[in-house]
């Protein structure tokens, strides 16, 4: 059995850089993580690879290598939380006790829940989908052999990571195939569950305004049930008429799995909501039930995107917030307040870069208008936030751009 002070449940984002941040205050193995996996990806850049900007192995690094040295790392996977014994239990069996928990464990992507679609991601080279390690590499292939026909884009029926990703690669599509010459032979339509193209309104404005001026369909309240491979035939139920749905003909499909919390958390009903996630204060992250339990990213019910960037910005108010907590002290005034960012992909040299808080309202960085399409926001996404990723966030230094906003907007605004 191991016994630790602080225990952080998950390698990925958000726990890789508080376990970081707590292990070099702490001090040597009064942080211990459990991370499964052997390697660590940096998830954002999945979209440019399907675009074919860059490859797999340059978005993976060796677990071994992120993880804080600082910190005791179990490579295990969490099988139970027992919350109100302090503990968790190991797949292999062991038992961790802690004193303070922070769970990180991210979402499950659940490609079984639409019928037929591993089989098609498995057998079928027109079937992709940017979202996980294991397919990322079949999108661009699928891009280059596509001969013309319908180009189907999906949005499933649950929460996301990073909700623009399912139309990010719809945009690098449709430029990918004018570039080859085979755009007026497509026919590209986004399907998605919603009932807009994007959650905050002024970005949805203008991406609906770009799919326009690109002759993309945008089809709402769509959800992807089935894919028949064999037929090349894409299912879909209309979210607004029970028990209707719709068939469609693909030469190329790229889905989005619906996403849950993982089983393991959604299980334990004294951490979770009745949706699954983990219940924490939307302000500083504290379990709602467990002082000594906080939760970071993608698993939590804050509302709002979820998102590497909306981690980078949870990290800032939590290292106060646990710190406080742990010190046994009051707790800080500092407070969450639902940022996140969502680079817009929208071709090989463009991107809208929409950063928004809580109540959808737009907080942006730079000095100049974000919703145009812009090429420095590109660059950005492409060529800085990697780095900024990899030697800042994972070490625990980068806590969101909210200083540089305030420099640029001299001091004035949020
Ligand atoms: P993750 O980073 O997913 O980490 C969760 C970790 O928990 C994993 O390592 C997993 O192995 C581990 N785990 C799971 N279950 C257990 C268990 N039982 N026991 C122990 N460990 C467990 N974000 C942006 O900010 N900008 C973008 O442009 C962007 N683009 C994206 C594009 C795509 C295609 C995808 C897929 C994501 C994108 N994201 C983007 C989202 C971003 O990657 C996630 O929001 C971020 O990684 C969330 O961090 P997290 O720590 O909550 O979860
Ligand atoms: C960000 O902080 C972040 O996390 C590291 C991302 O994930 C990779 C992002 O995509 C973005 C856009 C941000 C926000 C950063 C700036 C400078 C606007």
């Amino acid at each position: 059995n191991i016994k630790c002070d602080l225990l952080v449940v998950g390698g990925g984002a958000g726990g890789c850089a508080m376990a970081a941040k707590f292990a070099s205050k702490l001090g040597k193995n009064k942080v211990v993580i459990v991370e499964p996996k052997d390697v660590h990806y940096y998830q954002p850049m999945f979209t440019l690879i399907g675009g074919g900007m860059k490859t797999l192995a340059d978005s993976a690094r060796s677990m071994a290598s992120v993880l804080p040295s600082k910190a005791q790392w179990v490579k295990d996977e969490v099988a139970q939380f027992s919350p109100k014994l302090n503990s968790v239990t190991t797949k292999n069996g062991d038992t961790i006790e802690y004193n303070f928990m922070l769970v990180a464990v991210g979402l499950q992507l659940n490609y079984d829940k639409v019928k037929g679609l591993e089989d098609a991601l498995a057998k079928d080279p027109r079937v992709c989908s940017n979202f996980s390690p294991q397919y990322v590499d079949k999108t661009f292939k699928a891009l280059q052999n596509f001969q013309g026909g319908p180009a189907i884009f999906t949005f499933p029926n649950t929460p996301v990571k990073c909700a623009g990703a399912p139309q990010k690669v719809m945009y690098i599509t449709e430029e990918f195939l004018r570039k080859v010459g085979k755009r007026d032979v497509s026919d590209i339509k986004y399907c998605t569950s919603l009932g807009v193209i994007f959650g905050v309104k002024k970005y949805a404005a203008a991406l609906l305004e770009l799919c326009k001026k690109r002759g993309i369909e945008v089809n709402l309240r769509q959800n992807l049930i089935k894919v028949k491979h064999e037929t090349s035939e894409a299912v879909f139920e209309y979210l607004d008429k029970p028990g209707e749905t719709i068939t469609l003909k693909y030469s190329l499909l790229h889905a989005t799995p619906p996403m849950s919390a993982p089983d393991v958390l959604s299980k334990c009903s004294d951490l979770t909501d009745k949706a699954g996630y983990l219940d924490v204060n939307k302000t500083n992250l504290q379990h709602v039930k467990f002082p000594n339990v906080f939760g970071i990213g993608d698993c939590t019910n804050v509302p709002t995107s979820k998102t590497a960037a909306a981690v980078a910005g949870q990290c800032g108010v939590i290292k106060k917030h646990l710190a406080a907590v742990m010190a046994g002290k009051p707790l800080p005034s500092a407070e969450y307040d639902g940022y996140t960012s969502c680079p817009l992909v929208t071709g090989y040299s463009s991107c809208i870069l929409a950063e928004f808080d809580y109540d959808g309202q737009p907080l942006e960085t730079f000095p100049f208008n974000q919703g145009k399409e812009r090429w420095s926001t590109f660059f950005m996404k492409k060529a800085i936030m990697p780095d900024l990723y990899w030697h800042g966030m994972l070490n625990g230094y980068w806590e969101g751009p909210k200083i540089f906003r305030k420099i640029l907007h001299f001091g004035m605004g949020k």
